[in-house]
């Protein structure tokens, strides 16, 4: 793939060599019209005076022999000298020192064509010969034409050398100012080359700096974002995350995806297969107006140009990476993006993985809900948080009840299946700002944030009917009790709150199962004294 600034010197190079080509050319131009004009102007300089000796040749054998046979040299001179002198004029490039020689062989010729000529006609009609003094006086004018001849050809030759070394001259000059030109284009060129390089790398030194202390995987896939971004001005990125579990294709930032070449997009409907460069483990492109054989459905929905670069790790596809722009995008712009996105794939991979740990680590398997790990961090956050903003944090422990019957009657496979229904329907009856927690083997912990106590017990009440109303399929009816205490009325610290509810939970089971109780200021609610959960 040929970078655009290699296309830019071949182009420059190319036009150079033109411009080079045609500067000789035009140089050897001028240089053959040069020396095409001079030999025309010596030849029409030679015609004159080979007329002049043709007339003069005529005129005096006519003198000498009286025959009208030398009439004809004479008569083919005259028209020869007015057709050269014509000539030589239509050939003059208006050089006064040339005209004024020219001038001076007409009229000499003139004059002595005149004489000549006066002699011929008397001769013809007196029959008389000329006198030795006549025949001398245009022998002169002869000798002077002949030497004002000599003196004009001398000067249109030392002329013809001037206009020729000029034009050699010119060419190489010419040749010389397009070298330099070349040369300067060159370094020009490689000038900027070397400053693009450098900006290159400190960019992508900076997204590697800046990825290797990002927190999370989203904040690597923004940083990724802005990067794509500010590398390729005017485009619009976007990654996708494939999720094999949920056989789904989710994009990165979901909740924002205003800015993104994204939107308008249904993204709950796209599976892994939906992005042609997830599919193909390639990059995969589409230019606009194309009639790609098998359209891919995200790029497929964006207008202008496309790139799609898959993140790929080990050899799997992890997500993809989509920049749109509404103009074309070039080939350093794609070299760009892929080298960014080789850049950041394992590391949000990494990060993927490490959160999932995290996760699973944190996580009941058998419920799908939070387990006791995370309860116990969530309750310290939640309780320093409620007692910064001053607002209430409503906590309630659920146990159900006579659940060793229930694996007795049953077996302790359904007793699991019971477990996880009861995780269901706590997740489905509550809001998502609140927590539910698996806390120990049936017992369950529901954190209520900007909840007091009678929302809290409110609530505990509609998890109980919400539980008793489930019918397990096999089992039938289970039903829990609860015990509810609050933040700040009941304790100032998670544990003490955790004890309130616990012996508010004894009292439900004391006073019958099935019901929720609320904290008692005083602790001899606890039946048994303990203040713990068995
Ligand atoms: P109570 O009404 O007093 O709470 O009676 P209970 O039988 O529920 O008594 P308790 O809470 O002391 O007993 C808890 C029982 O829950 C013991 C155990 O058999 C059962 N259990 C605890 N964890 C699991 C589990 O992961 N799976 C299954 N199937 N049963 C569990
Ligand atoms: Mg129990
Ligand atoms: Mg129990």
């Amino acid at each position: 793939m040929a970078s655009t600034s290699a296309r830019r010197v071949a182009a420059s190079i190319a036009i150079s060599v033109v411009l080079l080509a045609c500067a000789v050319f035009a140089a050897g131009n001028i240089e053959r019209n040069s020396a095409i004009h001079a030999g025309q102007q010596q030849q029409a300089s030679q015609l004159l005076l080979t007329s002049m000796l043709d007339q003069e040749t005529g005129a005096r054998g006519y003198f000498e022999t009286r025959r009208a046979v030398f009439l004809a040299p004479w008569y083919a001179g005259t028209a020869g000298f007015t057709a050269a002198l014509a000539t030589s004029r239509r050939l003059d490039s208006g050089d006064p020192a040339l005209q004024q020689a020219l001038d001076n062989q007409a009229q000499r010729s003139s004059s002595w064509h005149a004489a000549a000529q006066a002699e011929i006609s008397r001769l013809l009609t007196a029959g008389q010969p000329p006198t030795v003094v006549q025949a001398l006086s245009g022998k002169a004018a002869m000798d002077q034409f002949r030497a004002q001849n000599a003196a004009y050809s001398a000067e249109l030759t030392q002329r013809r050398d001037a206009s020729l070394a000029l034009a050699t001259w010119l060419a190489a000059g010419l040749v010389a100012a397009l070298s330099v030109m070349l040369i300067v284009i060159g370094i020009l060129i490689s000038r900027r080359g070397a400053r693009r390089e450098n900006q290159r790398l400190k960019g992508q030194r900076e997204l590697n700096e800046l990825l290797q202390v990002s927190a999370s995987e989203a904040e690597s896939q923004l940083l990724l974002i802005r990067h794509v971004e500010r590398i390729v001005p005017g485009a619009g990125a976007a990654v996708l995350n494939r999720n094999n579990s949920d056989d789904r294709l989710e994009p990165a930032l979901g909740d924002n995806l205003e800015q993104t070449p994204l939107h308008g997009i249904n993204t709950d409907q796209l599976r892994p297969r939906s992005c042609l460069a997830v599919r193909l483990s390639r990059a995969y492109e589409r230019g606009p107006g194309e009639d790609p054989l098998l359209q891919c459905e995200v790029c497929g929905k964006l207008a202008g140009d496309v790139a799609c670069e898959p993140l790929l790790v080990g050899g799997q596809v992890i997500g993809a990476v989509l920049v749109a722009h509404a103009k074309q995008l070039g080939d350093r712009d794609r070299v760009r993006i892929h080298e960014s996105v080789i850049q950041s794939a394992p590391i949000l991979a990494n990060q993927r993985n490490l959160s999932l740990a995290e996760r699973r680590a944190a996580s009941d398997v058998l419920t799908g809900l939070p387990n006791r790990r995370a309860a116990d961090e969530t309750i310290k956050r939640m309780a320093a948080h409620a007692g910064r903003a001053l607002s209430p944090l409503g906590v309630v422990l659920l146990d159900l009840d006579r659940f060793k019957q229930i694996n007795d009657l049953h077996g302790h496979e359904q007793g699991d299946k019971a477990l996880a229904t009861i995780g269901q329907v706590l997740a489905a009856t509550l809001r998502a700002s609140d927590f539910a927690a698996r806390y120990g083997g049936e017992e369950f912990v529901i954190l209520l944030p900007d909840t007091d106590r009678k929302g809290s017990l409110d609530v505990a009440e509609k998890l109980r009917r919400a539980i008793e109303r489930t019918n397990m399929p096999d089992i039938g009816v289970v039903t829990g009790s609860l015990g509810v205490a609050c933040l700040p009325e009941d304790a100032v610290d998670p544990d003490a709150l955790l004890r309130k509810a616990d012996r508010a939970l004894y009292a439900a089971k004391a006073r019958g199962r099935n019901r929720v109780e609320a904290a008692q200021p005083s602790a001899a609610v606890d039946p048994r004294g303990s203040g713990e959960l068995d």
